[in-house]
């Protein structure tokens, strides 16, 4: 099969609901490693895209276009979406041969608008199972207006856990646009992330015990399999947090150019376990 050898570099997911900033994050990862020794290759495998501003080494409009398949299959956009992901996976082998002729240092990759189509549809599993499970990893984006009530909070590291579940690889909780909230907002965000007694107050008041019982006990549960517990914020606008991106990607797969080969990872040895 034509998996991603170990000499090709590993691969980040870019995940998260609509508008999360995914594709922003995808362009400034790209733009910002310029001015380090890293070489960033983006990777659009979003068919419904109407233009990104990364340079895609690939992009998977190149291959199927959303507009195509509404006129020719008769489709509103919405079935359009979903079909184009399926066309997508048929052509797993052909996207990972091309993606595994690439070199770089990391391979950063911008998924469809919504969550769902990436998380939840066979197409997904199938490609990063072709793509090579051992070199990849998913960046998770919360959406930051979503994070400031507790509920909202907690119903996106439920989903983050599941879509690590699903597609079972290492994943690392982001949240995405932090130059949008206020200092006191992002303080209490990132406390909830560390400290699950206040988050789970925080809910008790807002949602009340039965529903706050019910996301706590899940949390706790999930939290003991977490390979990179915690929540990083980060700004593609402000070019904020994405060093921490680098480093945890860095922690997983070696140090990237010279220690890549080294990669046996922990994290990933935990997650199957
Ligand atoms: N203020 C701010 N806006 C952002 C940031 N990242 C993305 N956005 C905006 O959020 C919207 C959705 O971003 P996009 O990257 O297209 O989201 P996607 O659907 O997840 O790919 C766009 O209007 C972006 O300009 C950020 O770090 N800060
Ligand atoms: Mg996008």
């Amino acid at each position: 099969m034509a998996g991603i050898d170990s000499s090709s570099p590993p691969v980040l997911f870019i995940v998260g609901t609509a508008g999360a900033g995914k594709s922003s994050l995808v362009t400034s990862l790209q733009r910002w490693s310029r001015f380090l020794e890293t070489e960033v290759l983006a990777v659009n495998l979003d068919p419904g895209a109407e233009r990104v501003h990364y340079d895609a080494e690939f992009d998977v409009r190149d291959l199927i276009s959303l507009s195509e398949v509404m006129d020719e299959y008769d489709l509103g956009p919405n079935g359009a979406q979903i079909l184009a992901a399926d066309l997508v996976a048929a052509q797993a082998e052909d996207v990972s041969e091309q993606l595994s002729s690439l070199s770089g240092d990391l391979i950063v990759i911008d998924t469809p608008g919504q969550v769902e189509l990436f998380a939840f549809r066979e197409a997904s599993s199938h490609l990063i199972e072709v793509l090579g499970k051992e070199q990849a990893a998913i960046i998770y984006l919360f959406d930051p207006m979503l994070s400031r009530s507790a509920s909202g909070f907690v119903s996106q590291m439920l989903l983050s856990s599941i879509v690590e579940f699903r597609l079972g690889l290492p994943t690392k909780n982001v949240l995405s646009k932090a130059d949008l909230l206020s200092e006191e907002e992002l303080e209490q965000i990132i406390e909830w992330s560390e400290r699950l007694e206040i988050l789970e107050l925080a809910l008790y008041d807002e949602a009340g015990g039965q529903r706050t019982e019910f996301a706590i006990n899940q949390l706790r549960m999930l939290q003991d399999f977490s390979a990179a517990p915690g929540l990083v914020p980060i700004s593609s606008e402000m070019e904020e947090g994405l060093a921490d991106i680098l480093t945890f990607a860095q922690a997983l797969f070696g140090g990237m150019a010279d220690a890549r080969d080294g990669f046996a990872s922990d994290i990933g040895d935990e997650i199957d376990q």
